[in-house]
């Protein structure tokens, strides 16, 4: 909520793949190969909410033991999704503690045989402490909702005689406590006169509601048992050649070749290398450049690495193909870079969530969502507030979308977050986004970039529109005076009700978030040219929160509905998007290209 200081950390900047500089091994996007296979388990699972008191007859009973039927009903649930808005009982979509999954899996027969093939499950995320059995066997440990997890179960699955079935169980609370991100707090109500004996309620510090549950996909894939663990790219431009720096780590043999091959966008190879590291080389390199930005944007060539090695059982040979983007981003006093070009940022901030599915990941949504981004001329978007499936960044690889990825730390201020971002990936600029005051903010003395967030007219001076250009000048001169450094108005916004008319415009119409738009335009106008190189609206879309005297079924401060219709705003937006893109453009002289079509562009 705004006016809580709602503080998140993010490193922003286009390309996020193969990113984990500084760690220790990696997690790769699972992908089929020659050498690699993949299996969805996508689909409908069991479920069952512990209702018991203490929400742990799961656990006294040993659930994972035996099929999750025959411990109980069970309710169909699909995966991925929240399991809240799925039923009619009211109870599960505020429960709070013990949620059981069940899957059974018939895995083909190499894989339960091959003793070459190493058998991972994956898990894209699950909200946010989760428990895996397989077969019963206690197997993995997770906590954090927003990130994939994954473990080797190859000793599980290829035991003896073959195990027709796999049952894969997972237990997962979504209980939020001062230490798990985000934060939150179980508060027991005492007062036996109102509540029942062991009542609790969950509160949360952020604007958006605890959807939980197997949110994104889960897979099993295979690889061979010395195979390619992790790769780490890094790319830069030296006169007209681009550069990709690589490091390959490998697991389960110390004897083995690795080649590199970096292909162009036609398959033709323009640099090769052998080693777990090196440096490619490519002369008149083509550049990953935003969309609207140039007129071949999001170029991406493939980093195709094979392993070969002799493990005791013979030769073994793995591939992974990792799309590669070159380009550069670097931050000056007053501008963002991309390619050595000034970049401004006209975007949205998102949120994971619409209907029923909660914020179960989903590959309409998904296109509908990066159609109607381009609709808008929108280069830019913030994953408030966690990061999202990394289906969603390879989308914005490929379509020219930079990406400030946010951390789920929503709430949190702590400026050592920041050092800890930069030493796992050192490559890309970082923020913080603040709505605190210039001169006490925490953050800003060690952000690459300033990001602030203000709601003059809504949370401030509500219906006084005519105070917003003033107090945006003072605020973007407070903080520029401070700290020198780029700014971006991360959020800005109202309430909007769709189909709500009022003209002259009063709060929660149309016409008022579109006039408080305008208003913010003209303020933003004044310094566009000068440090602020950016503006992100609150929000892409009305999105769903805890129910609240302030919220009318949910936040409603999107330009598109809930179910992705505009408002009078994603109008004026659009005009505005593709005004500056036109401006802001490089080089000025381009054609129109083709993901230029449909828009007014000129
Ligand atoms: C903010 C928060 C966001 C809220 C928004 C609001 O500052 O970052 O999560 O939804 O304000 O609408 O109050």
């Amino acid at each position: 909520m705004a006016r809580r200081s709602a503080v998140a950390w993010a490193a922003f900047g286009p390309l996020l793949w193969g990113c984990a500089l500084g760690l220790q091994g990696g997690m790769l996007y699972p992908q089929e190969s020659r050498s690699r296979e993949r299996k969805e388990l996508d689909g409908l699972w069991s479920f069952r909410a512990d209702f018991s008191d203490n929400r742990r007859r799961g656990f006294e009973e040993q659930w994972y033991r035996r099929p999750l039927r025959e411990s109980g009903p069970t309710l169909d649930m699909p995966v991925p999704s929240s399991f809240n808005d799925i039923s009619q009982d009211w109870r599960l979509r505020h429960f709070v503690g013990w949620v059981w999954y069940e899957r059974e899996v018939i895995l083909p027969e190499r894989w339960t045989q091959d003793l070459h093939t190493r058998v991972v499950l994956r898990i894209g995320s699950a909200h946010s402490y989760a428990i895996v059995w397989v077969n019963g066997v206690d197997t993995l440990e997770h906590e954090g909702g927003y990130l994939p997890f994954e473990a080797d179960i190859s000793n599980l699955v290829q035991v003896g005689p073959l195990p027709s079935r796999l049952r894969i169980t997972i237990a997962i609370n979504n209980t939020l406590t001062p230490t798990t991100l985000p934060p939150g707090t179980i508060q027991y109500m005492n007062d036996t006169s109102k509540y029942p004996k062991g009542y609790f309620v969950q509160n949360t510090y952020f604007d958006f509601f605890n959807y939980a549950g197997l949110q994104r996909s889960v897979l099993l894939y295979t690889t061979p048992t010395t195979y390619i663990d992790d790769i780490t790219v890094t790319t830069g431009v030296e006169q007209d050649s681009g550069l990709v720096n690589y490091q390959i780590s490998v697991k389960g043999s110390n004897l083995f070749e690795l080649e590199a091959r970096l292909l162009d966008a036609e398959n033709k190879v323009v640099a090769n290398g052998t080693g777990t590291q090196g440096q490619l080389k490519v002369p008149g390199a083509s550049l990953w450049w935003p969309y609207l930005m140039h007129e071949r944007p999001a170029y991406l060539y493939s980093l195709e690495v094979r392993l070969t090695a002799q493990t005791s059982l013979g030769p073994v040979s793995d591939f992974y193909s990792l799309p590669v983007g070159i380009r550069t981003v670097a931050v000056t006093e007053s501008q963002f870079l991309i390619n050595g070009k000034p970049f401004y940022f006209h975007g949205v901030n998102k949120h994971e969530d619409a209907d029923i599915r909660g914020k179960g990941f989903d590959w309409p949504l998904l296109v509908k969502d990066f159609n109607l981004l381009r609709w808008l001329g929108a280069n830019a978007f913030r994953t408030s507030h966690y990061p999202y499936a990394e289906e969603v960044l390879q989308m914005c690889d490929r379509h020219g979308i930079v990406v400030i990825d946010e951390c789920p730390g929503v709430g949190l201020a702590l400026p050592m977050v920041i050092a800890h971002t930069k030493a796992l990936d050192p490559s890309r600029p970082v923020t913080f986004v603040s709505n605190s005051n210039y001169a006490a903010d925490k953050g800003a003395p060690y952000v690459d970039v300033i990001c602030l967030n203000s709601y003059y007219s809504w949370y401030h001076d509500y219906g006084h529109l005519e105070l917003i250009q003033l107090q945006l000048a003072t605020q973007f001169e407070n903080w520029y005076k401070k700290y020198q450094k780029p700014i971006i108005q991360s959020e800005y916004g109202a309430e909007t009700i769709a189909g709500f008319h009022q003209d002259p415009p009063l709060m929660f119409t149309e016409e008022y978030q579109k006039s408080l738009l305008e208003q913010y335009h003209l303020g933003l106008d004044q310094k566009r040219r000068k440090y602020v190189v950016g503006e992100l609206i609150w929000n892409f879309a009305d999105f769903m929160t805890e129910q609240s005297l302030t919220r009318v079924l949910g936040n409603k401060k999107g330009i598109f509905t809930r179910q992705r219709q505009p408002k009078s705003a994603a109008f004026l937006l659009r005009e505005r998007y593709w005004k500056i893109a036109n401006e802001t453009r490089y080089p000025h002289s381009v054609a129109k290209s083709q993901c230029l079509e449909n828009s007014p562009f000129t």
